[in-house]
This record gives structure tokens, sequence and C-alpha cells, in this order.
């Protein structure tokens, strides 16, 4: 997405802008650092293009900016679960319009900060206060920390995940290390099983590797780099690639569209949201995701 060419809504700074997508307001970030945009809806990143290099982050030429529908790509914020242990699938976070907290900028980079509080709709789907902040500190690397925190006079439990898209030049010749050599298969029955460190994609993969090194490393000889994906406060790493038959059933993503896009997800992995993570009323958890580009 050329986030230059979106039509600004308020200049904020010099280097801050609100700009709108359709139904979607973005906070864009230009610097001479980088390029970054924030959605509004879903307190979601769309984009993270360090100057003069090509984005670490895929975003679907489908994606529906329609205020409604989950975004296809970037960084979606699933909590307070992850994956189908409650409904929405991902929680409902992705879909919940956060606001802005503040932004603050120097020469080192810009760091946004957005908000989502309980709200009449949340209590509907999961009956707790709670305060959500998304730290997006924008530099030479992308660092994302979604700040947790129980609002609520009882304990509360949550699993959740920084569901990074990131953008490849050819899956297929793309090279994954550091996963690990554990992983619960999601397309065999959640069967736990072993295999390599090493992988290259050739299929549909969707799988939660438990024992993730603290460096990912996505070798990408196509658009000659290497990302890194550093995690914390995380229980696991999830791999995902829907293959050409999942990106054809999706009406947000076209048919080649996973060809350029492999997810490496920071997750807290819960089997059921009772044995997920527990806040304390007060307490507070985060999650993180860091994500920097060598030649
Ligand atoms: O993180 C992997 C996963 O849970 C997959 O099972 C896959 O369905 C993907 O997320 C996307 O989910 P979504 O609800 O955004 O279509």
């Amino acid at each position: 997405m050329d986030l230059h060419a979106l039509p600004t809504l308020t200049n904020l700074s010099n280097c801050v802008s609100i700009v709108e997508q359709e139904n979607t307001k973005i906070v864009r970030v230009i610097h001479e650092k980088a390029t970054a945009g924030i959605a509004l809806y879903g307190g979601h990143v769309i984009s993270f293009q360090p100057s003069g290099k090509a984005d670490l982050i895929w975003m679907s030429d489908s994606a529906k900016f329609d205020g409604t529908t989950p975004l296809r790509g970037g960084i979606p914020v699933c909590w307070p679960w992850f994956a189908r242990i409650g409904s929405p699938s991902h929680g409902f976070a992705r879909t919940q319009e956060w606001t802005l907290v503040e932004h603050r900028e120097s020469e080192a980079g810009v760091i946004v900060t957005l908000g989502l509080t309980a709200n009449p709709e949340t209590l509907s789907i999961w009956p707790y206060q709670f305060s959500l902040k998304l730290h997006v500190a924008i530099s030479d690397t992308l660092e994302v920390t979604l700040e947790i925190t129980n609002e609520d006079d009882r304990a509360w439990h949550f699993s959740g995940a920084l569901h990074t898209y990131l953008n490849v030049g050819d899956i297929r010749q793309t090279t994954t290390t550091g996963m690990g050599n554990e992983y619960i298969d999601s397309l065999q029955n959640n069967q736990v099983c072993q295999g390599d460190d090493e992988l290259q994609l050739t299929d549909t993969i969707d799988r939660i590797y438990t024992k993730p090194a603290p460096q990912i490393h996505l070798h990408d000889p196509v658009l000659k780099r290497t990302i890194q994906v550093e995690n914390t406060g995380h229980n696991c790493a999830v791999l995902w690639n829907p293959w050409s038959q999942g990106a054809q059933s999706m009406a947000d993503m076209n048919d080649e569209g996973y060809q350029t896009m492999l997810c490496i997800e920071s997750t807290v992995h819960a089997p059921c949201i009772s044995t997920g993570i527990t806040l304390q009323p007060g307490e507070q958890y985060q999650l993180k995701t860091h994500l920097s580009a060598t030649d």
C-alpha cells in the first residue's frame, strides 16, 4: 500500500498524520528512518518500511478496509485469545476501534501508542474490564508491544498473538531458521510433532512451535535480505502460510497472495481460555515482537 497516496485528515506533527483508506483511519508515520502505518481499526500495524528498503510487512491487495472485517495482512492483534478457543476467532481486539493515546518523535524515530478499553460490545463477548496499550516504536527496526492490564476486581485469563504477516520475495525460495524442533500441527488434529529447525516451504503450513529460539531468521534471496524476529512474553511461535488452496478460499487474499507472505507470530498459546495466562486485578503483562532486516 502506498501510504503517501492516502488522503490526509489531520496533520499531528512534522512526521505523524491521520490518513484514511475507505472507512479506516490510519496513523501514518513518515520519518527519515522509516515509513509506517497503523490502522485504528484493530490497532493494526499495516506497513513498516525502513527508508530505501522493501516493506517488512505484507498486506493483502484485497484487504477490506470497511471497518467491520479483520484486516488481512499486517500485524493483527489477537486478544483476549488466540485461534478458535473462543468466539470470535482470534478474539475481538482486531475488530475494535482503538484510540490514539500519544505519539512522540525524535531523531531516533517515532513511538505511537494506541489504546483500547472495555466497552458494551467487548463486555457482551467477554465480561471483564481491561486496558490494552499498543506501543509501536518505529526506527530502523520495528518494535510492537501489547501491554495488557487487568482493570477488573477479579482475576481473568487470556491467550493471544501478534499475528505478523511478513513480506517475502518468493515463499518457495525463503528459508526459516529458529522455529525449533517441536510443534503442534493444526493440520494434523493438533498432534505434537518433531521436525527440522530449518524450513523451506512447499505446501500449506499451520504450526504452533513450542520451543522457538530467541531469534527467528527468515532468509530471503529474492529481496536480498534476512528478517530477524525477536519475540518476548510469548510461549510459542506460530508459522502459517495458507498456500494456493487456502488463498483461493479467502475473499480478502488474491489467489497468488500466499507466494509473498509468511506469518511468524509471537503467540501466547493455550488449549482453552482457562489455561491461559492469569492476570490478577491491577496486574500487567507484555507481549512483544521486534522486527529488523539485514542485507
Ligand atoms: O495463526 C494461524 C491461524 O490461526 C490459522 O489457523 C489461520 O486460520 C490464520 O490464523 C488466519 O486466521 P483468520 O481468522 O485471520 O482467517
